[in-house]
């Protein structure tokens, strides 16, 4: 059971808590430094725009390419930093020019310092890094790294760092396309989230006290995806628990063979694919699945498939809404985690970075 002492103890509680507070810091530390105008002139229209990452940092990636593309209709896609070493000529095959950005909260990464090494040495690509930290491998070695220092955190897996990056990185693309709207909703989002926070908080620590699942599947669409791939981490990596992740509508194109009650489905519903997905969300409910359901604004029909719901109600653009969703996924693991009797803090066979030595073990 959840004592009381294991949850004061948690750092990784306290630090998904200071979120709100986090992105405040870093949008005034962003704006102080000029960060985004330095990179931002950079940054080459034509380009196209290549997020590398490792973990977590593949998952910012992935929901960072998918904003890149909305917010400034430049090409843009992620790959795993290990897929760039292995099949340099799969990754880099366009003609186009290439603005890779590399992705890591410690910047110790074996595999994203060797892809750094590989594009600016033997490629000759001038690399954009981002990171939570300074004086590291990474930034030695890209041209140019964007930092946000208020989101370094104390525990092993990524939380606030991962929210963090990824707004920057949509702040980054909100600047280069000149989109202030973007920007206004991005700088809404503390105040926005912070009820929202607050109130699954306390919501989910019931739920996941009065609930238990053999195995969770976390469902999304678009830019939704690379939440939903960190959803699936922090479940595995907070709680040891086993977890997968699909696009909504794959789902029924096999995966669905697994649904029971003690499979716990989440449902990250885009507002773009909303009648689509939510046609899933009653189907799986048809087959006896518990549903937890993350969605902007939720009608009737979906009200009643969903065994706990979460309305974020954010009156911002909808690339702009990432964030929000992933809370509920990093809350969903923690509480899980604790149950299970599991140290949050001191997650099993993980460790901040993976360093390989030298042959690559
Ligand atoms: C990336 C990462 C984390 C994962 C674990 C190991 O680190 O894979 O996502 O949770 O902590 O490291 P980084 O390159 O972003 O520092």
């Amino acid at each position: 059971m959840i004592s009381t002492d294991m949850i004061r103890e948690a750092i990784t509680q306290n630090e998904i808590l200071s979120q709100p507070r986090c992105w405040e810091a870093c949008f005034k530390a962003l704006d102080e430094s000029n960060q985004l105008e330095r990179a931002g002139k950079q940054l080459d229209k034509d380009a196209e725009y290549l997020f590398i990452g490792c973990g977590s940092s593949y998952y910012i990636s992935q929901a960072a390419a998918a904003s890149w593309e909305m917010i400034t209709g430049s090409r843009a896609w992620a790959v795993p930093a290990s897929e760039l070493l292995l099949f340099p000529d799969l990754v880099l095959s366009g003609s186009a020019k290439c603005q890779p950005i590399l992705v890591s909260r410690s910047g110790h990464s074996s595999e994203v310092v060797q892809a750094a090494q590989y594009l600016e040495r033997a490629r000759k690509i001038r690399t954009l890094a981002v990171s939570c930290s300074e004086h590291h491998p990474l930034d030695e070695i890209s041209a140019s790294t964007i930092y946000l220092l208020p989101a370094d955190e104390k525990s092993v897996v990524m939380t606030r760092s991962f929210t963090s990056m990824l707004l920057g990185l949509q702040s980054l693309a909100a600047w280069f396309a000149n989109r202030q709207e973007i920007t206004a909703g991005l700088r809404q989002l503390p105040a926005g989230v912070q009820p929202i926070l607050d109130s699954v908080n306390r919501r989910i620590q019931e739920f996941v006290k009065t609930r238990t699942f053999a195995d969770y599947v976390f469902l999304g669409q678009g830019p939704l995806f690379g939440i939903a791939s960190e959803g699936q981490l922090k479940i595995k990596e907070m709680s040891c628990s086993y977890a997968q992740v699909f696009h909504t509508m794959e789902f029924r194109h096999g995966p669905k063979a697994i649904v029971g009650p003690e499979t716990l489905i989440t449902f990250l519903l885009s507002e773009t694919g909303y009648a689509a997905e939510r046609e899933v969300l009653e189907e799986i409910k048809e087959l006896g699945g518990t549903t937890l359901v993350i969605a902007n604004k939720a009608d009737a029909a979906t009200r009643r498939k969903a065994d706990f719901l979460v309305e974020l109600g954010l009156e911002i653009p909808e690339c702009v809404r990432l964030v929000a969703y992933l809370i509920t996924c990093q809350l969903l693991g923690l509480y899980t985690g604790l149950k299970k009797g599991y140290d949050i803090d001191k997650p099993r066979n993980l460790a901040r970075a993976v360093i390989l030595n030298r042959n690559g073990g």
